[in-house]
C-alpha cells in the first residue's frame, strides 16, 4: 500500500498517473483541507472533490478543477439574487456541496462523507482528508487577512504574502486512519503540490510529521517547481513568503527532516549537489506533466525511485 499525500490540481495529476500504474485499491489519499470554506452556505472542499473528480475520470482536466462539461445555471441565478459569483461552481459541482453539507449538519464526519462520495462515483483508491477538523489556511496580505480562495482565486494572487498561518491546526487531530496508513504504507510520496498551501497544513495536523520522521519506508517528493517557478499558481511567491528559497532545493530542505528522495526536473539538474548535501537523494527527470502519457511516465519513475 502507498500513501500519497496531495492538495488538488497539480496533485491530482501525479494521483491519476498512479492509479494507472498499480491497482488503485493499493492507494491511501492524504488530502489537504486547507484551502475549505464556506460559500451560499455550503462547505466546499475544492481538493478533495478535485482528487475525487479526478479519479472518477468526470474531473476537468482542462481546468484543473470541476466536473467536465457541467454548467452554470444555478451559478448565474445565484448572482441574479446578489450573491458572490467569483468562485465558479458548476451545477452538478454544486451537488456535491450540497450533500456534503447536509450529511456534515446530520453529524456525519468529513472522513465519513469523503469515503462516502468517492464510493458513489466509482473510485477504487481510499481517499482521506487530512483532519476532520476544521484547519484553515490564513495568509497576511497588505489588504488584511484573507483565506486561500480569497487570495488565490477573487483576488487572482496579486496581493504581497506576508505570512501563512493554519487556523485550527494545533487543536486539530488527524482523520481516522491516517497515522496507521503511514505506519503501514511501503513508500509516501508527496505530490508536486504547492509546499505551503497544499503539503504545509497536512504537515502541521499534529502527529502527521512526527509519523513520516518515524517511518523506515522511503518517502519520496516530485518538485512542483522548475527554475524557481511554480509549473503553475503562486507557489514559488508563497515559497519565499514563509521563508523557503523558491526552488527545488527549497522544496527539498521544507521536507528534509522526512524525506528520502527528490525527483527535480532537468532543468535543475545543477541542484543535484546541494540537495544530495541534505541527505536528500536526487533523481533528476522530467516532471512536466501535460498529457495522459506524462502522467503515466512520472508515475512510474516515482515507483522505479522506491526500488
Ligand atoms: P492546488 O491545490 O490546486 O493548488 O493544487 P496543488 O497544490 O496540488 O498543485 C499546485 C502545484 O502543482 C503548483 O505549485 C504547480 O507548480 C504544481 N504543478 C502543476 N502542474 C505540474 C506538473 O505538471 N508537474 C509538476 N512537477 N508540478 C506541477
Ligand atoms: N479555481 C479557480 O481559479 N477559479 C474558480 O472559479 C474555481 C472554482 C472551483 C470550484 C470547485 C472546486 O472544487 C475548485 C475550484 N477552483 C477554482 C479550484 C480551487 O480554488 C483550487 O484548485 C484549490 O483550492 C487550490 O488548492
Amino acid at each position: 500500500m502507498l500513501v500519497v499525500l496531495t492538495g488538488g490540481t497539480g496533485g491530482a495529476k501525479l494521483v491519476q498517473g498512479l492509479s494507472l500504474e498499480i491497482n488503485p485499491e493499493d492507494l491511501v489519499i492524504v488530502c489537504n483541507t486547507g484551502d475549505d470554506f464556506v460559500l451560499h452556505g455550503l462547505q466546499i472542499s475544492p481538493d478533495l472533490d478535485t482528487i475525487t473528480y479526478t479519479l472518477a475520470g468526470i474531473g476537468d482536466a482542462e481546468r484543473g478543477w470541476g466536473i467536465k462539461d457541467d454548467t452554470f445555471a444555478a451559478l448565474e441565478m445565484l448572482g441574479r439574487y446578489g450573491g458572490e459569483t467569483w468562485f465558479k461552481l458548476g451545477d452538478r459541482d454544486l451537488a456535491t456541496h450540497i450533500t456534503r453539507s447536509r450529511l456534515l449538519r446530520e453529524g456525519v464526519s468529513l472522513s465519513e462523507i469523503t469515503d462516502r462520495i468517492r464510493r458513489v462515483l466509482g473510485v477504487k483508491a481510499t481517499i482521506i482528508p487530512m483532519s476532520d477538523d476544521r484547519v484553515e489556511t490564513r495568509l497576511v496580505t497588505a489588504a488584511g487577512e484573507i483565506s486561500f480562495q480569497e487570495y488565490f482565486v477573487k483576488r487572482h494572487w496579486k496581493d504581497e504574502v506576508k505570512e501563512v498561518s493554519f487556523a485550527g491546526a494545533e487543536r486539530s487531530q488527524p482523520a481516522p486512519g491516517v497515522l496507521d496508513a503511514i505506519r503501514r504504507a511501503e513508500a509516501v510520496i508527496v505530490c508536486p503540490s504547492n509546499p505551503v498551501t497544499s503539503i504545509a497544513p497536512i504537515l502541521a495536523v499534529p502527529g502527521i510529521r512526527k509519523v513520516l520522521q518515524a517511518t523506515q519506508s522511503p518517502v519520496v517528493a516530485i518538485s512542483p517547481i522548475v527554475q524557481r517557478l511554480a509549473l503553475s499558481g503562486p507557489a514559488h511567491r508563497l515559497m519565499a513568503a514563509a521563508g523557503h528559497e523558491a526552488s527545488a532545493a527549497g522544496v527539498a530542505k521544507a521536507y528534509a527532516d522526512f524525506l528520502d528522495t527528490i525527483i527535480i526536473a532537468p532543468e535543475d539538474k545543477d541542484l543535484k549537489e546541494r540537495i544530495e548535501a541534505m541527505g536528500v537523494e536526487t533523481v533528476v527527470s522530467s516532471i512536466r506533466m501535460d498529457s495522459l502519457d506524462d502522467k503515466r511516465r512520472v508515475a512510474r519513475e516515482v515507483l522505479a525511485s522506491l526500488k
